[in-house]
């Protein structure tokens, strides 16, 4: 029995240290340490040990038990720290954690998409200030000094006190004055659009707000008509809005075109399809090109002024105009 242990012990360890894997190592625990394992087959044989003989035999049972299990236990402690993933306790196979990706704001997006329109109609960008003078925003437009416009309830005017150059200056209320600027930087004939923010003191509602952006057209050539102007925003607003766009303009006033219309298109607001003013146009008026320095008898030409926010509430279906503004992530994250 004794030579029986000693072939146990030393197969057992051999084994043990063969085993590959957890798998190996739990059947080897059944063979050698299990309830039907080799060291507890061989126990019955102990009262068949002569007398003298069996302290001998106990103990030495004892010695290759307490090894085994010795072994065992060192094998599995071995072993645990493999069983866990690699890299520091890293589970490469969790789903990683969601991260926000930014985009540029819907309107800025309108923007682009506007510019890159009018691009391929031949037009290009001008631009100016949104602090302006008198002379921009109304007396060069043929806005006289009596005109309700200039009313300080319907504009933001800066602090008297604090005019530049004594001249009364105001935030711009349409980007009209950028009409005035490029045609006094620019002999005729000209094709600019402008694109910018402008400041009037609206309430606010679904469709008005206090600052918001205008995409300004202005053409000066010989010859130019009403005809042009209506096939340039007929044609904007095929490319833009696609081929159903519905347009329509209705006859109306401004003081720095002549003759002048309103441009309308139809738009979802609470559910329900609406027309909504989108902007004026006309034809330059003589008295513009007078204040520039434009020969009226030689140059026409013709203007537009559309509300931004607009047309990309008809374009994305977006009700309410101050959404826009809010910067709520779940609104702005749609677009
Ligand atoms: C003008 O501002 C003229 N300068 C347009 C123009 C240019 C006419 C060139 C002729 C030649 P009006 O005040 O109607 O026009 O404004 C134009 C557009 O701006 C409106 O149709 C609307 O789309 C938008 N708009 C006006 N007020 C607001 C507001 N409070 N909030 C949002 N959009 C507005």
């Amino acid at each position: 029995m004794l030579q029986e242990l000693d072939e146990i012990e030393s197969n057992g360890l051999a084994e043990l240290n063969a085993a590959g894997d957890a798998d190996a190592v739990e059947q080897w625990r059944i063979k050698y340490l299990g309830t039907k394992g080799r060291l507890k087959q061989i126990m019955p044989g102990l009262k068949d040990v002569p007398k003298q003989e069996k302290p001998a035999v106990g103990k030495r049972l004892n010695e290759v038990k307490t090894a085994l299990e010795a072994a065992f236990k060192e094998r599995q402690a071995a072993a645990a720290p493999s069983a866990a993933p690699a890299g520091a306790g890293v589970d490469v196979t969790e789903p990683g954690l969601p991260f926000g990706q930014g985009r540029r704001h819907v309107l800025s997006r309108t923007i682009d998409e506007i510019t890159e329109v009018f691009a391929r109609m031949g037009f290009s960008v001008a631009d100016g200030p949104e602090l302006e003078d008198e002379r921009h925003n109304f007396t060069a437009l043929n806005i006289p000094d009596s005109h309700p416009a200039r009313e300080p309830i319907d504009n933001f005017y800066l602090d008297a006190a604090n005019q530049p150059g004594g001249a009364l200056h105001l935030l711009r209320t349409q980007t009209s004055t950028v009409q005035i600027r490029a045609m006094e930087k620019t002999p005729p004939p000209l094709k600019v659009i402008a694109i910018g923010r402008v400041y009037r003191p609206d309430t606010h509602d679904a469709t008005h707000y206090s600052m918001f952006h205008q995409v300004e057209g202005l053409y000066v050539d010989r010859k130019v008509t009403m005809v042009d102007l209506k096939t340039t925003l007929f044609q904007f607003a095929r490319a833009y809005f696609g081929e159903g766009a519905e347009v329509r303009m209705r006859p109306s006033f401004f003081p720095f075109t002549e003759p002048s219309a309103e441009v309308d298109m139809k738009m979802m607001i609470k559910g329900e399809y609406q027309w909504v003013e989108l902007g004026g146009c006309g034809l330059v008026d003589p008295n513009v090109f007078e204040a520039v320095g434009y020969d009226p008898e030689e140059w026409t030409g013709f203007a537009f002024g559309l509300g931004i926010e607009r047309i990309a509430m008809r374009k994305y279906g977006i009700a309410d105009i101050r959404w826009l503004f809010e910067n709520d992530a779940r609104f702005l994250r749609q677009f």
